[in-house]
């Protein structure tokens, strides 16, 4: 699968373009084309093989053939000559989020710097600060912005680590030799960011197994080889993996070892020694005296019904109080796929997304979903074809048309601008006809905290908004969350009947658990939204449904659980 490259060639060429002064428009269309195909959950080579890659939002006839020539050949021919004309550093440099073209530039001509390690070692030793136009608050932003490449380099979204893992099992699973397989760690616990991989066998021959693991062709790398356990690094997306291989006896004492969290292992070791037991990785061991014995650990679910206590989702280990709820059986009942009853962020290609009206209804229906929010951008938002006030009539008109044919409900919505003043970018005369107002901050996030905050409480209280979508604006490897007093918001929305979004697209995980988990304690109903701009992207719900559940959400809490009648009752505030 080489989506990843690809996407990172695209994005590579829109920063040589910047640098270059290139138009705009062709600078985020590469910009556009590499967010797209990042978030595919298909290899691109099947849209080669389908013949299908202008379907890709952004993709047109010229980028078809680049993706080409860069999956069969290896390179593109307009990529190296462009690095040709451009110093390597500068390039590099620009990779830092927040650092534009004209400070680089002034940079490289002032201190030769040919990478990023050297740009830090500059900034750090203050001398960015002594060019001339660089403000000592524009070193600190740059250092801030080296801090965030280097975080996006030790830990990769959970999707992308699951396509990793899952293409790992596949190929293990077709050994005899091996037998129960699962994915542990943060992966199990699905965390928003992983940092490796960690995946337990059960075997009676560790050794054959392991023979097999180093030489699987997703192998860049043997990091070690041992008997029980062996670490590689995946060609794919350059991320360690550890397998470890263990009895079929201790196989559910290791699952939940490895899983964790560290935290999470902390806490059961120390409910077992209450027990007069031992628990790590090999079993549960009654202890008495100089004597151990084996008493559980074949199954996960056997260690936790020892210890009297109820099973604990994988999503929950975190030491956040599950244990104790598990001891008192007092668990959430947590939200599952089969729940969800629509999604309410999908853009059309009124706006930038690539399906029409009437595929985004067919492909709810295909869902099983009651409802979806079709939310195209709003007029400001220039850059990403936001709807004018004519064009929202004639996509209200065509809802209609579609409604009056299709199963599912299509509501008529918009992602719509909160301007720097917390003001809608429609009037409210077009607000007050819309089925469902999400409402987003696009621009401005270096306002300062208490500027973010009221602009969004503002939000809140508008009569129109009903949902406030990626609320911190968090995009991995691009930007950090955005100053803002989340509990502000948050008692807004309670009290405004606001909900806010948990944003599945694997970049964004916004809400994260921690954030979903105060909301809801605050009050706040949480909406999952998908955010496709492509109709597969529809299936991203499942990172949705896992971070609200890290976050203990139930069905209660979601607006997405509500059936259609209950919906639009709550829709008309
Ligand atoms: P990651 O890889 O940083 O995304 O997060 P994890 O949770 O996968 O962490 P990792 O890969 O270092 O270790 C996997 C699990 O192994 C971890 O969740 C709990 C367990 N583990 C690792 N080291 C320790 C330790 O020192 N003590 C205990 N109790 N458990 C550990
Ligand atoms: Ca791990």
């Amino acid at each position: 699968m080489k989506n990843q490259e690809v996407s990172r060639i695209f994005r590579d060429i829109a920063t040589i373009l910047e640098l270059k002064g290139d138009n705009p428009f062709r600078i985020r269309a590469y910009a556009r084309a590499a967010l797209n195909i990042e978030s595919l959950s298909d290899p691109i080579e099947n849209y080669i093989a389908s013949d299908t890659l202008t379907s890709i939002p952004g993709i047109g006839a010229d980028l078809a053939e680049k993706i080409k020539e860069i999956v069969e050949t290896g390179r593109l021919k307009y990529y190296a000559d462009l690095q040709k004309e451009v110093p390597r550093g500068l390039v590099a440099m620009l990779g830092v989020p927040g650092l534009g073209p004209k400070t680089a530039k002034a940079i490289r001509d002032a201190l030769k710097i040919e990478s990023i390690e050297e740009l830090e070692r500059a900034a750090k030793a203050g001398k960015l600060a002594s060019i001339e136009g660089i403000r000592e608050k524009t070193q600190g932003n740059i250092l801030k912005g080296i801090a965030l490449i280097k975080q996006a380099s030790a830990r990769m979204p959970l999707s992308f680590a699951q396509e990793v893992a899952d293409s790992f099992i596949t190929e293990l699973k077709k050994n005899k030799e091996v037998g129960k397989i699962e994915a542990a760690g943060s992966l199990r616990r699905r965390k928003d960011t992983v940092r490796d991989i960690d995946i337990l066998i059960s075997s009676g021959q560790p050794g054959k197994v392991m023979g097999k693991f180093v030489k699987l062709p997703q192998v860049k790398e043997v990091l070690a080889q041992g008997e029980t356990k062996s670490s590689v690094i995946s060609g794919e997306n350059n991320i360690q993996v550890d397998l470890r291989v263990v009895s079929d006896a201790q196989f559910g004492s290791a699952l939940m070892y490895f899983t964790g969290s560290k935290e999470f292992n902390i806490k059961m070791r120390q409910l077992a020694i209450k027990h007069n037991c031992k628990i790590n990785e090999y079993g549960v061991f009654s202890v008495s005296g100089k004597k151990e014995k084996w008493v559980s650990g074949k199954e996960e679910k056997d260690i936790f019904s020892f210890l009297k206590m109820a099973y604990i989702e994988p999503e929950l280990r975190e030491d956040r109080g599950e244990v104790e709820a598990a001891l008192k059986n007092s668990l959430p009942d947590l939200l599952e796929l089969k729940d969800i009853k629509g999604d309410f962020h999908v853009h059309s290609r009124y706006s930038d997304g690539a399906a029409q009206i009437s595929e985004i209804a067919q492909a709810a229906q295909i869902s099983g979903y009651q409802y979806i929010g079709v939310c195209d951008h709003s007029m400001s938002l220039k850059i990403a074809n936001g709807l004018s006030i004519k064009e929202v009539h004639q996509k209200q008109e065509e809802i209609r048309r579609v409604n009056k044919k299709s199963k599912t409900r299509l509501l008529f919505g918009a992602e719509i601008d909160i301007d720097s003043d917390g003001r809608l970018d429609y009037p409210e005369s077009v607000l007050a006809e819309f089925d469902l107002v999400v409402a987003a901050i696009h621009t401005g996030f270096k306002q300062s905290r208490s500027q973010l905050t009221k602009r969004m409480v503002k939000a809140c209280q508008n009569k129109y908004v009903h949902i406030i979508a990626h609320p911190t604006g968090k995009l991995w490897g691009v930007r950090d969350a955005y100053e803002v007093d989340l509990d502000e918001v948050f008692k807004a929305a309670a009290e405004h009947r606001v909900a806010m979004e948990i944003n599945c697209h694997p970049q964004r995980i916004d809400l994260n658990d921690i954030n979903a988990m105060r909301a809801k304690k605050l009050g706040v109903k949480i909406s999952l939204g998908t955010d496709s701009h492509i109709l597969e992207q529809l299936s991203i719900m499942n990172l949705g449904i896992s971070t609200a559940r890290r976050g203990w959400l139930t069905k209660n809490d979601v607006l997405n659980c509500m059936d259609l009648e209950e919906l639009m009752r709550w829709l008309k505030k």
